[in-house]
């Protein structure tokens, strides 16, 4: 009895505590945004998109805590090289999924964005976007993480085709040093604050061998501490498809432990050990080392900016309403070929009627 009265009120007590992080991690991002979006775009036409996304996201990371770190990299990937009209979800011949960047993206993660949109179709009809998904999906994976919480703008449209090789060449490539990486993110509009504060997302999620190796011998890096870089070698000597995780101090937590192993000099890649080792971007990248509340802020700011890059608003673009992977033209012409699982079929027609 009393070992149930003292559980019961420990549990209340952290229930507490957790609606006062939660609480005081909430950043509130006030700047205009983009033409056509809107904070209360489905208000009336499907409100209950916001608690739909969340209980699916919360469900799916019961079972695998790694999509989250999935679902923010398809966000950056979907976002960055067109601007956010999820076409990196887009399949076929042409798909961005086929391009070297993404040879990673988590199939789990993709999966998942696609079953919300069922869910939100049925309950609604087809009035919510793909690209309005991936956003929500991801805002409500960096919350469940541990991140901050932030609105963000919705009202995106999907577009009808994939981003060409050329503009998913934009990418930001982890072997990258900081002018250049300050370059790639200025050619989108994205200032060295966002550089740094979005770089932190990589406090979540792992990267296979082929994308670190060029800091392990035959080369030479003395931005890396050797014990690290031995112990990775040994990983990546073993099995070169191996993986490591992006944050040694704590992998799945979104917190500014980065920043620490950047300090140690432990970033996984050259672009992240950049930025604690460049003058344009060590200030910074100390200051979120010292102060969580800072780098959750600048990161939220960051994070809103790049959900309204390019986006497709009022009568452009479309709502892809069979799947999330199929523009609705390709899925008119040939729906068969097109379907993955056989219940987005009986949606997609339910959607039409
Ligand atoms: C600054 C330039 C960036 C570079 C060079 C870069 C590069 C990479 C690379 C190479 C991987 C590992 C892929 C693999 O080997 O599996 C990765 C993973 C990841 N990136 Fe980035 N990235 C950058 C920026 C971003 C941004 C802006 C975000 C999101 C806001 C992001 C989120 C992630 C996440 C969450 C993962 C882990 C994915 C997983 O575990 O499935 N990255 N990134
Ligand atoms: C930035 O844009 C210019 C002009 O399009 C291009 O030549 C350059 O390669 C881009 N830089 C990076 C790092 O993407
Ligand atoms: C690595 O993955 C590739 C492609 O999936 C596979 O062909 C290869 O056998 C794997 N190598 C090892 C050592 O597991
Ligand atoms: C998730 C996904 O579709 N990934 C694709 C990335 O690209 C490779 C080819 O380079 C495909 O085989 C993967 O299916």
């Amino acid at each position: 009895m009393s070992s149930f009265s003292s559980s019961s009120s420990s549990t209340a007590a952290a229930a507490v505590l957790l609606l006062a992080v939660s609480l005081a991690a909430a950043v509130t991002v006030n700047e205009p945004i983009a033409d056509g979006l809107s904070w209360s775009f489905y208000d009336s036409s499907c409100p209950s998109v916001e608690g739909t996304v969340r209980w699916h996201v919360a469900e799916a990371l019961r079972r695998d805590m790694g999509i989250a770190a999935g679902l923010i990299r398809i966000f950056f990937h979907d976002c960055f090289p067109q601007g956010c009209d999820a076409s990196v979800l887009l399949s076929g011949s042409k798909s961005e999924q086929l391009e070297i960047p993404n040879q990673t993206l988590r199939p789990e993660a993709l999966k998942l964005i696609d079953d919300i949109r069922a869910a939100l179709h049925r309950a609604c009809g087809p009035k919510v976007s793909c690209s309005d998904i991936t956003t929500l999906a991801t805002r409500d994976a960096v919350v469940a993480t541990g991140g901050p919480y932030f609105d963000v703008p919705l009202g995106r449209r999907d577009g009808f085709s994939p981003a060409s090789s050329d503009l998913v060449g934009t990418l930001p490539a982890p072997f990258f040093d900081v002018p250049t990486l300050m370059e790639a993110f200025k050619n989108r509009s994205l200032d060295t604050a966002d550089l740094v504060a979005l770089s932190g997302a990589h406090t979540v999620g792992r990267g296979h061998c082929a994308s670190f190796s060029d800091r392990l011998p035959p080369n030479v890096d003395d931005t890396i501490d050797p014990a690290f870089r031995e112990k990775l070698t040994a990983k990546c000597a073993n099995d070169p498809n191996a993986t490591q995780v992006l944050d040694v101090r704590t992998p799945n937590a979104f917190d500014n432990k980065y920043y620490f192993d950047l300090i140690a000099k432990q970033g996984l890649f050259k672009s992240d050990q950049g930025l604690m080792d460049h003058p344009a971007t060590k200030r910074m990248a100390t200051r979120f080392s010292l102060n969580q509340g800072a780098f959750f802020d600048q990161f939220a700011r960051s994070m809103v900016k790049m959900s309204q890059m390019d986006v497709l608003t009022g009568n452009k673009g479309e709502i892809r309403h069979l799947n999330c992977a199929v523009p609705n033209a390709a899925a008119a012409s040939s729906p068969g070929v097109l379907v993955l699982r056989t219940d987005q079929q009986d949606d997609g027609l339910a959607a039409d009627a």
